[in-house]
């Protein structure tokens, strides 16, 4: 059985950039989804991880104690591998510049973007919550200070990306370009084990992913791709799965087999998820499982950002269940 450090070692060649720059970012990424785990399993026996931190966030959301414990321990792991210049955490307004040592300016290339705990209204009720990641190399020199244009890059120039699913079991499932890859945690000795080589989506799903509470608020396109996901015919109606949690929703389908959706609502034009560390990751494991991630309109990870927690709608899934939503849109484009 593979641990984590072993399989990229051994599969150091997909990865054009440094080895040793590869195992740090990832010893920091273990590190921190560790201290979380931990956390996570000890919930409901101190009040101290329940509920709001008091604290909204940027984005106008209750902080709970959790995402901020979460966010801390990322910040600090990856400033302790000196790997990462900078950072952008859906739980901070601005990115945060992590100075390195002089003498190891020239290994510390690497901006990562996060979503620390996603889900996190599902925490105090012990459902599925995870942790998001994209990283990408700076574009700035590293002789001057890292710009907002250095987080603002096209999912499509992602060298790496995963989550880390605090479910039944802790995963954590990346991307670097070669495949997707799931490695769950042992506790007993704290060591990620490959559990899930090579994921790729089953080409026919058969479970659609939408929060149809906000039914009302749907345009005609979206209303009736949820009818012909209920209707009686070939392999549907399609059976609906929806945790509320990206992460759990979407290794879910990934795994069995269907379509997420968070479009666009009248009330929300521009959908809730967040483009930059919660959509272009899960766009790139997608892509690399074989599936298709879009807007509804176009392609998820040739978007241009321009803003640091810019929302967009989100769609992603086997290729065919994305393009016929495509189709149900564009079919009714006036209202759509
Ligand atoms: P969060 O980042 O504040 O946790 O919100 C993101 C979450 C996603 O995990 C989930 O897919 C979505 O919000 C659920 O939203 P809704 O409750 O509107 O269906
Ligand atoms: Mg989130």
């Amino acid at each position: 059985m593979y641990s984590l450090g072993e399989f990229i070692i051994k599969n150091r060649d997909h990865f054009p950039y440094s080895t040793e720059s590869l195992l740090r970012l990832f010893s920091s990424i273990k590190l921190a989804s560790k201290a979380i785990h931990k956390e996570v399993n000890k919930v409901g026996l101190t009040e101290e991880l329940i509920g709001s931190s008091g604290v909204t966030n940027i984005q106008g959301e209750n902080q709970q104690k959790l995402d901020n414990f979460a966010h801390k321990a990322f910040i600090e792991s990856f400033k302790s591998r000196n790997v990462v210049c900078g950072i952008a955490s859906e739980e901070s307004k601005d990115f945060i510049i992590i100075n390195g040592k002089k003498e190891n300016l020239t290994q510390n290339q690497y901006i990562v973007l996060i979503d620390p705990l996603d889900g996190s209204s599902n925490i105090d009720v012990n459902v599925s919550i995870g942790t998001i990641f994209s990283v990408y190399l700076r574009k700035s020199s590293i002789k001057m200070n890292l710009t907002i244009n250095d987080f603002l890059q096209k999912g499509s120039q992602q060298i790496l990306a995963g989550y880390i699913i605090y479910g039944s079991s802790t995963i954590l499932v990346f991307t670097i370009g070669k495949g997707v890859h799931g490695f769950t945690l042992d506790p007993s000795v704290g060591i990620f084990y490959l559990s899930h080589p090579n994921i790729f989506f089953p080409e026919i799903g058969n479970i659609y992913s939408i929060n149809e509470g906000n039914y009302a608020n749907f345009s005609n396109g979206i209303k009736k791709f949820i009818k012909y996901c209920q209707e009686k015919k070939e392999n549907r109606p399609y059976t609906a799965r929806y945790i509320g949690s990206l992460v759990g929703d979407f290794h879910r389908n990934m795994i069995k087999g269907g379509i997420y959706i968070y479009p666009k609502t009248y009330s929300s034009p521009n959908g809730k998820l967040r483009l930059l560390y919660e959509c272009n990751p899960i766009a790139f494991l997608t892509e690399q499982a074989g599936g298709k991630a879009s807007d509804g309109k176009q392609r998820i990870l040739d978007i241009k950002p321009t803003q640091l927690h810019q929302r967009t709608p989100f769609i992603c899934g086997p290729i065919n269940m994305v393009t016929k939503f495509e189709e149900f849109i564009m079919n009714n484009n006036k209202s759509s």
